[in-house]
């Protein structure tokens, strides 16, 4: 009988590769490029723990002095993390092209190098705003097969429902680092051995709690809120005395990975809704490689993540940097913030 390396028994001292190897050997859950992809991605993580962890020893705060595709100014770790991440995954064979919120087109696997059956969409570093103050950042990644014939994929190729994920995962930056992994069976969390300098299985099948009493929300767009939240927060807010009979914490790190991660950890809901701010642009967080990643990691620890109005992974995209309004975590919570939306369509309807 093979070990189940999922077991209590192995914790900590199984490492991401013999977990991944297990899962291609005995799961046949992944194949060998698949296998390389992670591996690479992990690799790169541990580049920008090391260049995060240097600080204003390493001369990486700051502003790049440049912007993004989302009109952005760039902090320079938003730069050498995103050269990080293609410089890894250029000369593998595994990847037809990766796309990044800090590119406003897909980058090509170059003509030198053989190409894969996998599209790599990542943030890479979520929160980095936070930089320099020294809160938790994180880097963001989605996995989708390139579709059959196409050797040189264009923005349309990415344009695939979060449902045709087969990988996704993050990696946050914080007292240590960690990397949160689904291949479609479950969540897995792996902690940075920085002696050793490979990620080691420290938590296995992770599950986020259906109930939850805490919140994350930025409070301070509350008067752009439309109806349904201003009300359901509201509830929330009354406590113990209000509808909800009981009362309630909050927390807001608008570090998404970190706040995705306390989530994971001991549940709770996370809110970033439609605002009059963010509605010209259908809302804050991006879909691709924001809110898809962490829907299919939320998912598959037992969570739900909806847009208000509909699950999240089954948004058909119609660009490659699009927003979303995102209701994620604890499945009951999530299930009653989205009734709040649904009740107020079908009033509007009547
Ligand atoms: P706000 C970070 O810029 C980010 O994309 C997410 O990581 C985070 O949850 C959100 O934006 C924070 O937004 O409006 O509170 O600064």
């Amino acid at each position: 009988m093979q070990p189940d390396f999922r077991g209590p028994d192995f914790r900590g001292h199984v490492s991401l590769t013999q977990y991944l190897i297990e899962e291609q050997r005995r799961h046949g859950a992944i194949n060998a490029d698949l296998r390389l992809l992670i591996e690479v991605v992990a690799r790169a993580c541990k580049r920008i723990s090391i260049a995060i962890g240097k600080g204003a020893l390493g001369g990486v705060l700051g502003e790049a002095g440049t912007g993004n595709v989302q009109g952005e100014a760039q902090k320079k770790l938003d730069v050498i993390s995103n050269e990080i991440l293609l410089e890894a995954n250029a000369w593998g064979g595994h990847l037809a092209a990766c796309a990044s919120e800090e590119m406003a087109d897909p980058y090509p696997i170059p003509d030198v190098y053989p190409k894969g059956n996998y599209l790599l969409l990542f943030d890479p570093l979520d929160g980095s705003s936070n930089i320099d103050v020294n809160i938790s950042v994180g880097t963001i990644f989605s996995v989708l097969r390139c579709p059959e014939g196409v050797t040189h994929p264009t923005e349309k190729d990415f344009l695939q429902p979060g449902t045709r994920q087969v990988a996704a995962g993050y990696c946050v930056y914080g007292p240590s680092t960690l990397l949160v992994l689904t291949t479609g069976h479950g969540v897995n969390v792996f902690t940075l051995d920085r002696e050793v300098g490979s990620f080691r299985l420290t938590r296995a099948n992770a599950t986020i709690p259906e109930d939850t009493s805490e919140f994350a929300v930025n409070m301070s767009n509350q008067r752009y809120w439309e109806a349904p939240m201003q009300r359901y927060v509201a509830d929330l807010l009354a406590g113990k005395a209000g509808p909800r009979g009981r009362d309630f914490n909050m927390r807001w790190v608008a570090s998404m990975v970190a706040d995705v991660h306390r989530i994971l950890t001991r549940g709770g809901i996370f809110i970033y809704p439609l605002d009059e701010k963010v509605k010209s642009n259908g809302g804050k967080l991006r879909l691709m490689y924001e809110a898809n990643p962490m829907s299919f990691i939320v998912e598959q620890a037992g969570g739900a993540a909806t847009t208000g109005r509909s699950r999240i992974l089954d948004v058909q995209p119609t660009q490659l940097h699009q927003r979303v309004p995102v209701f994620l975590g604890s499945k009951h919570e999530v299930e009653t913030a989205a009734k709040y939306h649904t009740d107020a369509n079908q009033t509007t309807q009547v």
